[in-house]
């Protein structure tokens, strides 16, 4: 686009006048942002639209990534970045006296997701783009994001996200191909030319609006698309209150809804389900007539992947397009359905998979539901004519029972593949909580490993890493980043491993920097950085994590001279409004903070920083000055983890549980290069008669941690913490907190014992960085498209 950095230059001057009708002089940094904004989508317009063309005239098979949360961060340095005119650029505006490093932060974050699962969806559309795969995502275009999280006296509180206050540059609306999505009212059937028809009367309509989004693929001209849908009234509405009307509409694509299980059956949700899937398919099926004729064939062009069971009403919404308006029966609807829909599981947790009574589905959705229920019908009686009489497995397996709808069985009976998301994941899945399926269905079961792309996670946000690594083995890691592996030759070169202590060093400086901006708290650079963000779940076991700072404390009061290497503990979660248990652990580490950090006897060896408003921005500068990275779930609950993957891409070593991903990382690293403690899945899964009260009278550490909990650590508030004490003793421990507590304070020491020799830590930390390559989203988007979706980039 521009032939040199003076074009630029000229360029960015004239349209900064031209958009903001200001001089240059006046101009604010939010022109200057959108103004780069601007210069960068037109840039890309042109291979916007090549791509899609040359998808077309291929004629090949695309997919399309359909998912209720995108958490695609900041997008002007990546898509800098992936244009390659990123050094182009800071140097032309650094001589107009800008510094693009201030511009980026004036970008707010598109903060559409929870975590992990929107996270994982936003690195596979960056890495199906750089590998030039016809890949696309759906989502919602919501109006906030996830809650701003702000701590006001310990305590988490929730401020509604703003993310649109300033516009958002990347976006195109696209009002002419606006789709309708039909909730509530009747389904009339009657019979023409020998056909059962239906006609959805009285239906509330409400209008889907795309907002595209180009995904910019790294330095190979491949802008692909995520279409993000908008709720608004129809444009001729007929109704008698327009104003209740109005805001009915558009509440559907207000908020996105935080990961909270518990909190059961709310009807907006699922209307926020289905008017993802509705607009999705009908958009998709529009465009595939564009170039087809023969609905039979649909499944030859196209695969609609969906991200856990959200978005599992494509199923049936599929299967009512194919029959009521493309004319279909329903054996061909169901062969092409099945052979178009794949689909992630994301969890283990059984009480975490969806479920929607029928009572709110049914009316809500009247069509899909008859669909649904006539799924249902043949899937029972196919189970029957395999197991004959076994009515508790028919229950069981029943994709609709005791008046409520199991999505997750729906996805599992109306795909062609199944899959986990680690391989230990998988194998729980395949032998525990979706057994009854496997064994019907083995051949739909596949694991795809998470990844992370390499691109935002490590060239971007530690580009003195990026640099160091190019200096030792050239650039080809960033195409091929299974070639990190070659920085191995480097284990036993003191100069390299010295160059990489400078780097983490720097980054350190830089968070403890940020850190002393935002709290006020300094903290020793020196410190080891032990570190764990991620969202705040009993699960993830946070109090794990806390219940050893309260015992370093401990042993810190009783003999202030004992040997503890200065560490820095630094948290950052966000606990769903909702999940009372969650909000108490982050006032419990909020409150240890305070009492570490102000007490003059500890606070030269210890500090706590609870890091508000955890986001992929902030993310952005945690992971490259991380030291140590906390992964420390009870075995077998967590499904694969992406952070873990971050902090070892950063060169940060792993103290964790053998789950979800950790077991590959430590697979590749080996048993020397990671800390490992803890129950092993099988043990958890297996375990018998466990009694923390047993871990309580007989650990003298856990006593001393857990009676100060409810009485005389924390002056005043003596049952602030009763509900965390009851569910470790009351209630029996359900994540074996106590029974991992030895282990773990064994591994931590491990930890500084191993930090304290510098040279060995190094190699550890360059070993890690060496084997993340296998955890780039490359990767992993290759393996889902020559695997399951069929696709290629010819
Ligand atoms: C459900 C019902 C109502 C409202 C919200 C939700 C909801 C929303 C988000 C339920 C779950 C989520 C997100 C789940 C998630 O992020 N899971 C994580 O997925 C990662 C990517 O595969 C894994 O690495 C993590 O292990 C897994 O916990």
């Amino acid at each position: 686009m521009f032939s040199s950095k003076e074009e630029f230059k000229k360029q960015f001057l004239q349209r900064l006048e031209m958009m903001c009708g200001k001089s240059f002089a006046e101009s604010s940094k939010d022109d200057q942002f959108d103004t780069l904004g601007h210069m960068i989508r037109e840039h890309v317009s042109k291979n916007w639209i090549s791509t899609n063309e040359r998808y077309r005239s291929k004629n090949g098979k695309q997919v399309y990534y359909l998912s209720i949360e995108f958490l695609l961060g900041r997008l002007l340095r990546s898509n800098l970045m992936n244009l390659g005119i990123d050094k182009l650029v800071d140097e032309g505006l650094r001589e107009l006296g800008i510094n693009l490093n201030e511009i980026e932060e004036i970008e707010s974050d598109a903060g559409l997701g929870n975590g992990g699962l929107g996270r994982l969806a936003a690195c596979f559309l960056d890495s199906l783009a750089s590998s030039g795969l016809p890949g696309h995502g759906f989502g919602i275009r919501y109006k906030h994001g996830l809650f701003e999280q702000k701590i006001v006296e310990g305590y988490q509180v929730e401020l509604p996200e703003l993310w649109l206050r300033h516009g958002q540059v990347w976006e195109v609306r696209k009002a002419d191909l606006s789709v309708e999505v039909p909730f509530w009212g009747k389904i009339k059937s009657f019979e023409e030319n020998g056909r059962l028809q239906f006609l959805h009367e009285d239906a509330e309509r409400i209008t889907a609006v795309p907002y595209d989004v180009p995904v910019i693929g790294y330095y190979n001209d491949t802008v692909n698309t995520l279409r993000l849908w908008n709720a608004e009234p129809s444009p001729f509405p007929i109704h008698r209150n327009v104003m209740k009307y109005k805001r009915n509409t558009e509440m559907v694509s207000e908020f996105l809804y935080p990961d909270d299980t518990n909190d059961e059956g709310k009807i907006l949700r699922l209307k926020q389900q289905y008017f993802l899937v509705s607009a999705s398919i009908c958009s998709i099926v529009r465009s595939y007539m564009k170039s087809h004729r023969n609905l039979k064939q649909f499944h030859h062009h196209v695969c609609i992947h969906i991200n856990d069971t959200h978005p599992v009403l494509a199923i049936p919404e599929l299967m009512r397009i194919l029959m009521d308006e493309g004319g279909l029966g329903w054996e061909d609807a169901w062969e092409v359905t099945t052979a178009s829909i794949s689909y992630t599981n994301h969890t283990t947790l059984s009480e975490a998979l969806e479920k929607w009574p029928v009572r709110i589905f049914q009316p809500l959705l009247p069509r899909i539901y008859m669909i649904v229920h006539e799924i249902n019908e043949r899937f029972c009686k196919q189970l029957w004519e395999k197991y004959p009489g076994d009515w508790q497995r028919i229950e069981q397996m029943a994709i609709i029972a005791h008046d409520q709808v199991k999505m997750a069985h729906l996805a599992l009976v109306g795909s062609f593949s199944v899959n986990g998301v680690a391989a230990l994941h998988t194998e729980i899945l395949k032998n525990r909580e979706m057994n009854d399926f496997y064994q019907i269905f083995p051949e739909k079961f596949n694991n795809k490993t998470n990844g992370i792309t390499h691109r935002r996670w490590l060239l971007k946000s530690n580009q003195d890493l990026a640099s160091l690594i190019t200096e030792g083995i050239g650039s080809e890691w960033i195409r091929q980043p299974l070639k990190l592996q070659e920085l191995l030759r480097y284990r036993d070169d003191s100069a390299f491993l010295e160059r990489l202590k400078t780097i983490k060093q720097q980054n350190k400086l830089k968070l403890a920097k940020r850190i002393r901006e935002q709290t006020g708290i300094q903290i020793d650079p020196l410190s080891i950085f032990d570190v764990q963000v991620k969202r705040l779940h009993a699960y993830k076991r946070q109090l794990l994590n806390v219940l050893h700072i309260i015992h370093l404390y401990n042993c810190l009061k009783d003999e202030p001279n004992v040997h503890i290497y200065p560490r820095t503990f630094i948290f950052g979660a966000k606990a769903s409004p909702g999940y009372y248990y969650a909000k108490k652990i982050i006032k419990l580490i909020n409150t240890v903070a305070e009492k570490v950090n102000k007490d003059p006897e500890v606070n030269k060896k210890l500090k706590v920083i609870f890091l508000e408003n955890y986001r992929v921005s902030l993310a952005e500068e945690i992971f490259p000055a991380a030291d140590v990275s906390e992964q420390i779930s009870t075995a077998s609950k967590e499904a694969s983890g992406t952070g873990n993957m971050k902090f070892m891409m950063n060169g940060a070593i792993t103290i964790g549980t053998l789950d979800g991903a950790n077991v590959e990382i430590k697979e590749l690293v080996g048993d020397d290069n990671i800390f490992i403690f803890g129950l092993k899945a099988d043990e958890v899964l297996n375990y018998q008669g466990y009694r923390s009260l047993e871990y309580y009278h007989f650990d003298k550490r856990i006593r001393k941690v857990l009676e100060g909990l409810i009485s005389g650590f924390f002056p005043n508030i003596d049952d602030e913490f009763e509900a965390i004490y009851d569910s470790l003793l009351m209630e029996n421990d359900q994540y074996f907190v106590l029974r991992d507590f030895d282990s773990y304070v064994s591994a931590q020491k491990k930890v500084t014992y191993t930090y304290t020799n510098q040279e060995q830590w190094l190699k550890m930390s360059l070993t890690n960085i060496a084997q993340s390559g296998h955890f780039s989203s490359d990767r992993t988007i290759n393996e889902y498209a020559t695997d399951i979706w069929g696709i290629d980039s010819k």
